[in-house]
């Protein structure tokens, strides 16, 4: 464990082969997309700081509680931002959620390098989230095929079709309409109801952004919605694990 934590806590380049010997790197992976699947919903609760829209959504949120207590809730699985400069988040909290909790662990990050999905196994996440606006659908491609090979499952995040069209192939798990434009902030549930049908029933569908409701769940449940990736909500009250719960 002290071993990992060195890791994640050191900020300069660590050389591939020095992650191939952390424990975490040969570790049996839990499938989240399996799990969104059987529950009902299948709830994804984000641990988020602050987000580029909102700044300061929980200054001080303490990771292990909350982990715990996502768990506790009966989540499906956990996100969690390890994105510094936008989000507050480190390496170091992923590497924590695991300690504290046995949910599948999404790696919340913009991956635009090999690197970053080797470093995601090695710190114990499940699962890595693809951005199909900022990836070529050669590289999607490939990083999904590098995941895939090391037991990563992965959730392709779209925002239209054009996102979507370009990205539909086997190597994916999950399949997320991120609700609110990355580029505006602006957020419709809409987006979710009108891509959905456009989505393949292979791939497991996940509503993403600007849920803040069960009657929401409720509204995309009918256009094929098994998960629901929920941070703000959650992380915005007092105990984001009771939140989760409710
Ligand atoms: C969670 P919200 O509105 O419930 O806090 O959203 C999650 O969907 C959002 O954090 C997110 C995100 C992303 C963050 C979706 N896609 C890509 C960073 C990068």
């Amino acid at each position: 464990k002290d071993k990992h934590k060195e890791v994640a806590l050191k900020k300069e380049f660590i050389p591939i082969k020095a992650f191939e010997q952390l424990p975490y790197f040969t570790r049996q992976t839990l499938s989240l997309a399996q799990r969104v699947r059987d529950n009902d919903p299948g709830i994804i609760a984000e641990f988020k700081r602050k987000s580029p829209s909102k700044s300061w959504i929980n200054e001080t949120a303490d990771i292990e509680s909350i982990a715990e207590g996502y768990e506790e809730a009966g989540v499906s699985g956990m996100s969690v931002l390890t994105d510094e400069i936008h989000f507050g988040g480190t390496m170091d909290d992923l590497l924590m959620a695991r300690e504290n909790c046995n949910l599948p662990i999404l790696r919340k990050e913009f991956i635009i390098d090999e690197y970053q999905i080797i470093e995601a196994k090695a710190i114990g996440a499940d699962a890595i989230l693809l951005i199909a606006s900022i990836l070529t659908k050669a590289e999607i491609k490939a990083f999904s095929e590098l995941a895939k090979s090391l037991q990563l499952e992965v959730l392709l995040e779209v925002h239209n079709e054009a996102e979507l069209q370009k990205s539909i192939m086997p190597s994916l798990d999950l399949l997320g309409v991120n609700n609110r434009n990355l580029k505006t902030f602006e957020v419709s549930l809409e987006t979710s109801k009108r891509l959905s049908q456009l989505i393949p029933d292979y791939f497991v569908k996940v509503s993403e952004s600007g849920i803040s409701s069960i009657d929401a769940i409720k509204s995309l449940q009918p256009y094929g919605y098994k998960g629901f990736l929920i941070g703000e909500n959650f992380m915005k009250t007092k105990d984001p694990g009771k939140s989760a719960a409710a």
